[in-house]
């Protein structure tokens, strides 16, 4: 067990910049192309228009052990991908035991969660807005405003992430433009 010792960090919310962040993570179109439903479209604007960042994430780092809490923040990029909007990878915990907390920052979202068993849920989320995600519930964020979507992650450092699970099979909803508005609809390609 390692004594480490508390620590502030200031946090922007309309950017999610951390004053101290200790990695950062960019997620372009080419990290998750296969993960939109169109893919065509998809590999299109990679050819066309170049690889576009779609979200960015900013944290603190801390020691793999229990009662340690990591926190970061996730910024999406407005826009979408064929009609389907910009989103995160999604994932479960690979300790499927292990909760999170959400709290939006800036801009509009939709949680979606879904676990093993086929249970779904959406969450609309805004400024102020604290989501809980709890354990055995995988979750993807989803911008479906026309600013960043801002937000604030807290969760237990041995949760650890399993995307396999997700990048194999995708989520059972997808979040869509239609006339002007987020419709969430099933994924005919769920597996
Ligand atoms: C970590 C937490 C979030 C996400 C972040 C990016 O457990 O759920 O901080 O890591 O929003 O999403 P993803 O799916 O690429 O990790
Ligand atoms: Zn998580």
């Amino acid at each position: 067990m390692t004594l480490t010792a508390p620590s502030k960090t200031e946090v922007d919310f309309a950017s999610g910049a951390l004053s101290r962040a200790d990695y950062s993570i960019q997620r372009r179109l080419s990290d998750m192309t296969a993960m939109y439903a169109d893919r065509d479209e998809a590999a299109r604007i990679l050819a066309q228009e170049g690889d576009r960042l779609i979200y960015e994430v900013q944290g603190v780092e801390l020691p793999v052990e229990e009662g340690q809490i990591p926190h970061c923040t996730t910024r999406i990029l407005p826009g979408a991908i064929g009609g389907e909007f910009h989103m995160t990878k999604g994932h479960y915990h690979a300790r499927r035991e292990q909760g999170e907390v959400y709290f939006g920052l800036a801009g509009r979202g939709l949680l979606l969660l879904q676990t093993e068993d086929g249970a779904t849920s959406e969450i609309e989320m805004v400024a102020g807005s604290a989501a809980y995600v709890p354990p055995y519930w995988a979750h993807r964020t989803v911008n479906i405003g026309a600013e960043d979507f801002v937000f604030f992650s807290v969760w237990e450092a041995r949760a650890g992430h399993d995307y396999g699970t997700i990048e194999r099979d995708g989520f059972r909803k997808l979040v869509l433009l239609r006339e002007g508005r987020a419709a969430v609809v099933d994924n005919p390609r769920y597996a």
